[in-house]
């Protein structure tokens, strides 16, 4: 695995497959998140240190080498593995932009959902192959897989957006989303 390539990059090719997990190509850093990564997340927290013997890892994100500076569109795709937290659905962290900068998500396997937080209003946008979500300046943004297989999509993003988690720490995200009887349960908090 390459990591970040140094400035100032050629143009290049990039090759992904839309339907299986597999390494981006050319690759770059590999971020993995544990159940340990997610802490103060889930609304069951007792659940959620139960979890922690076995640590299963809740999601990756495989970028491309593009690095994350000015001016550059790095671009990452993350697989979000099925499964619950005492019936709350799996989830990115979720993170606020540093700088007021937006961001796409293109659907590519599995199904999910994408969670906005503007500090007021919690918006969601069921997400599956094929479906492009737009992340406007200024909402926190969270994935989140509400099927029984994996859910994977490509994000691209300005290379100076940063990544504030401490924001969806104190802010929360609006919504809760789990898995209810009707099938994706939003609950606010
Ligand atoms: C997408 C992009 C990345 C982000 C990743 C995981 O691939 O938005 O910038 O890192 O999702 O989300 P998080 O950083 O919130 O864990
Ligand atoms: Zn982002």
């Amino acid at each position: 695995m390459s990591t970040f390539a140094t400035p100032p990059i050629d143009p290049m090719r990039i090759t992904f497959e839309t339907r299986v997990t597999a390494p981006m190509s050319p690759s770059g850093p590999v971020l993995t998140r544990r159940m340990s990564d997610l802490k103060g997340l889930f609304a069951d927290t007792s659940e959620w240190e139960r979890s922690l013997a076995e640590d299963r890892v809740v999601y990756e994100v495989a970028s491309t080498p593009v690095p994350e500076i000015e001016g550059e569109l790095p671009q990452s795709i993350t697989t979000i593995h099925p499964g619950t937290v005492a019936g709350e659905f799996h989830m990115t962290k979720g993170h606020m932009h540093t700088r007021p900068r937006g961001e796409i998500y293109l659907g590519l396997s599995g199904v999910g959902g994408l969670l906005l937080f503007d500090g007021n209003r919690p918006e969601w946008i069921p997400m599956e192959p094929g479906v492009i979500g737009y992340i406007p300046p200024g909402w926190a943004h969270r994935s989140v897989n509400t099927g029984d297989e994996p859910y994977r999509f490509l994000a691209v993003y300005p290379g100076d957006s940063g990544h504030d988690y401490d924001w969806v720490l104190r802010n929360g995200m609006g919504y809760r989303v789990f898995s209810g009887p009707a099938g994706t349960d939003l609950r606010p908090f």
